[in-house]
């Protein structure tokens, strides 16, 4: 892998984007949809493209990308009526969760220059359209909608709904893209924008252990389990704490304390997951009985009926408790996200290309969700994983090794001259 380390600077690239948004306490990643640490890691994409002379345009809904364009006439005269025709996306996303690890996004943003770095070293030139995806917003972290950038971009997020969606602090989605200097009136599906890009391929740490387990660097996603995330309201009576006999509580973190442990529960015997990672509670004192509690439900399964029955079972549950302690239970689902089977085609493409350089290439599914799966709904899409040792991720102690993520740029580089070269063998700067 020498040879990808020299020609991509892998290390020094790494580097250059890895203390923006970085916890000094934690080690762990605070870069939140258009806070400045999101802000200085799109100015970086930025910067890295225009090093490459890669155009660097943000959509309508504040995605980035950032073009490698055949030289003129490779498209021959007709494809360069509109040269941003037929392109092959791949790219990721910057942001974090709260106290992220440091491979999730960003690893498939830094492979995709570096495989563009590869490539150019290889004397290699595309014959369609590469652009370089920056997805805004992916975790949904201080806004509470995953892949809203690309959801907006499909279509499937209102952007209505989106510009009125508010942080912890109370700040609008709209009136922090204005911040940014992003017109929040612009929002909404984009039609134009969806007919220049005709694949996308997405690179990302794997978030589980099946390539470790199955001791592979690199995999093939096949599917990502429907998912979604569920709000619960738990309405009770403030009171004092210590003068409020137990009989006349109606405490809601009594309630919101049993549904977390009928989640557990009701996940497991129906083959599910289901995680409460976020709660807010009111007044929030130590000496005061909440009025309220809020609780957000993160559910996912192998199928959509399975995931249904665990959050209706999780639901009926709280409402049950909700009865006997005398508070009152809301549930709302804030977005879903059905079971997406990526493209067998292009899966099965990218499959076999990776065998015939890397060896045995795992095919596995995730429960976790990507800008690649809301994509697959308007055009081909494929995920690249990369080896995650411990399986660990959402936390500062994810982690990929060097070596594997070398093997990832090389994998991602033999994927795009596969898919970008005029033909199979021509254009192959492979060779890895
Ligand atoms: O939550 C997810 O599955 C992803 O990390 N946004
Ligand atoms: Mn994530
Ligand atoms: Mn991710």
């Amino acid at each position: 892998m020498n040879e990808v380390a020299d020609a991509t600077r892998f290390a020094e690239l790494w580097s250059s984007l890895a203390d923006v948004g970085r916890d000094r306490v934690t080690g762990g990643y605070r870069r939140f949809a258009w806070t400045s640490a999101d802000l200085a890691c799109r100015d970086w994409f930025a910067s890295q493209a225009a090093d490459r002379g890669l155009t660097v345009e943000i959509d309508r809904n504040g995605n980035q990308w950032a073009w490698w364009l055949p030289e003129s006439g490779a498209l021959g005269a007709a494809a360069n009526a509109d040269e941003r025709r037929n392109a092959l996306a791949i790219g990721s996303h910057l942001d974090s969760v709260p106290d992220g690890g440091a491979f999730d996004g960003p690893l498939g943003v830094i492979s995709a220059l570096a495989a563009i770095d590869l490539l150019r070293a290889r004397d290699w030139r595309p014959q369609r359209p590469i652009v370089i995806a920056n997805f805004a917003d992916e975790e949904g972290a201080r806004f509470g909608i995953a892949c809203a950038g690309s959801r907006l971009l499909t279509g499937q997020l209102d952007a209505a709904k989106a510009r009125a969606l508010r942080d912890g602090d109370g700040v609008r989605l709209a009136d922090a893209m204005e911040s940014a200097g992003q017109d929040p009136d612009a929002l909404g599906r984009d039609d134009e924008w969806l007919a220049s890009i005709s694949e996308f391929v997405e690179l990302h740490i794997e978030q589980g252990r099946g390539l470790i387990d199955q001791d592979a660097p690199v995999g093939v996603a096949s599917s990502i389990w429907p998912h979604g995330r569920w709000r619960f309201d738990f309405a009770g009576e403030a009171n004092h704490a210590g003068t409020t006999a137990l009989d006349d509580r109606r405490d809601p973190m009594l309630t919101y304390a049993n549904t977390v442990l009928s989640a557990r529960k009701k996940a497991r015997l129906g083959g599910a997951l289901a995680t409460f990672g976020k709660v807010s509670v009111e007044p929030n004192g130590t000496n005061a009985i909440p009025s309220r509690v809020s609780a957000w439900l993160d559910s996912r399964a192998p199928d959509e009926a399975a995931l249904d029955a665990v959050v209706e079972q999780i639901s009926e549950a709280a409402r049950e408790r909700g009865a006997r302690d005398g508070t009152a239970v809301e549930v709302v689902n804030e977005s879903r996200t059905a079971i997406v089977e990526f493209d067998h085609g292009l899966r099965d493409k990218i499959r076999k290309t990776l065998t015939d350089v890397f060896g045995p290439v795992p095919q596995l599914p995730t429960g976790a969700g990507h800008d690649a799966g809301i994509l697959a709904a308007e055009l081909p899409t494929a995920m690249l994983f990369v080896r995650n040792p411990s399986g660990l991720s959402h936390t500062p102690a994810e982690h990929a090794e060097a070596a594997d993520c070398l093997t990832g740029v090389a994998a991602l580089a033999e994927v795009v001259a596969q898919l970008a070269g005029a033909q199979p063998g021509k254009n192959r700067g492979s060779g890895a």
